[in-house]
């Protein structure tokens, strides 16, 4: 395929519920999608997971959109592209960037599966029928309203519930959230809120049976963390540190992590987490999906990644409901009784984008050919 043109689109979308993490409150979503197309005429798309400041990571909306014009979308225009793993090399003279890098490789994977008219997940290599499902529940304004949230979720079946902590909002409401529900599977997300030197709170944490802790240290750290497993009995889980395959495989020699979480913008797409994935199945350490909150587009690439083998553990992969009054594809994801998703048979990222309401919902829009 020889690529086009790409555009680019802002989209503002409000969330049904405040999200809040160790590094703040989000209430209004400001997306930045890519709809990538070749010369024959067939067309992929991509969701850019840049959060609305640089609070998760470097990266962020105005920076991947200026990236993106600027940069990486000349840097694919107009080049004969056999397989949509090669995209990612394209863009090897830009550093970083790998949320916005991924807005167009997973565009490319989209428009590749639909040119070959298989769906993304088998295009990929994806083997599971069907996806297990958890949800990550914010920080709320009282205990009273989490155990709430919690309960409204395991009703509705799904698999796992991830808290978000941070200090003030950790040991207690662990336990009483535990004292609620003795047997569903939990873990913390702390979102990079606390030290080393917090090792005996990640201690006292040990009598609650949690799956995971995840990335409990600094956002770019794998050292103190693997001194860290050492001291507790609780699996943690590395999500802002894990970049590359090769981050994953350095942090699993040092004893960093036991598992994990695998984010396609994170990591610059599919291509990347496909490898990624690999690393983590040869030395048996499972994987799972996380979430950035995405909409319909970066959701359905996400359920598509989930299908490799490695995806063992269920993912941040929930329904669009939980965030959006009307998503942007359609169907909406949704998520049976049982907590799993089954991946769409039709190609490409299997689900049809409303163009109409992504236009209502844009801001701005730039075309590069
Ligand atoms: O750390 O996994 C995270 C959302 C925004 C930024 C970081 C994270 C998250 C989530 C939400 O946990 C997962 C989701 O429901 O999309
Ligand atoms: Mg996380």
């Amino acid at each position: 395929m020889i690529i086009k043109s790409i555009e680019l689109r802002e989209i503002r979308l409000p969330l049904v519920h405040f999200f809040e993490t160790s590094f703040g409150r989000t209430t209004e979503r400001r997306i930045v999608l890519a709809r990538v197309t070749d010369a024959d005429g067939a067309e992929g798309w991509g969701e850019c997971v840049a959060g609305e400041g640089p609070f998760y990571s470097d990266e962020w909306t105005d920076t991947a959109w200026a990236t993106l014009s600027e940069f990486l979308a000349p840097m694919v225009l107009g080049k004969e592209v056999a397989k949509a793993a090669h995209v990612f090399a394209l863009m090897r003279p830009v550093r970083g960037h790998r949320m916005a890098k991924a807005t167009i490789e997973t565009a490319c994977w989209d428009l590749e599966a639909k040119r070959a008219g298989v769906p993304l997940w088998k295009q990929l290599g994806g083997t599971r029928p069907q996806i297990a499902c958890g949800v990550s529940i914010g920080i709320q304004d009282t205990p009273e309203m989490l155990i709430e949230k919690i309960r409204k979720e395991v009703d509705a079946g799904y698999q796992r519930i991830k808290i978000k902590i941070k200090p003030g909002w950790d040991l207690e409401i662990i336990e009483r959230v535990r004292k609620e529900f003795p047997d569903i599977r939990l873990m913390g997300d702390a979102n990079s809120a606390y030290k080393l030197s917090d090792v005996s709170l990640f201690q006292q944490l040990g009598r609650f049976n949690l799956m995971m802790l995840e990335q409990p240290l600094s956002h770019d750290d794998i050292f103190d963390h693997a001194a860290l497993q050492r001291q507790i009995n609780t699996p943690v889980c590395l999500d802002e540190s894990i970049r590359s395959a090769e981050d994953a495989a350095h942090a699993i020699a040092l004893g960093s992590c036991q598992i994990i979480n695998v984010k396609l913008g994170r990591v610059g797409g599919h291509l990347e987490a496909k490898r990624l994935e690999q690393v983590a199945r040869d030395n048996e350490i499972p994987v799972w999906c996380g979430g950035m909150l995405e909409a319909g587009i970066g959701r359905a690439h996400n359920i598509a990644m989930s299908t490799l083998a490695g995806f063992t553990l269920p993912g941040d992969v929930s329904a669009s409901a939980r965030y959006w009054e009307e998503d942007i594809i359609d169907p909406p994801v949704t998520v049976s009784a049982r907590g799993t998703i089954t991946p769409p048979h039709s190609p490409g990222i299997g689900f049809a984008v409303n163009l109409p309401r992504i236009e209502a919902l844009t801001v701005r829009k730039e075309t590069i050919k």
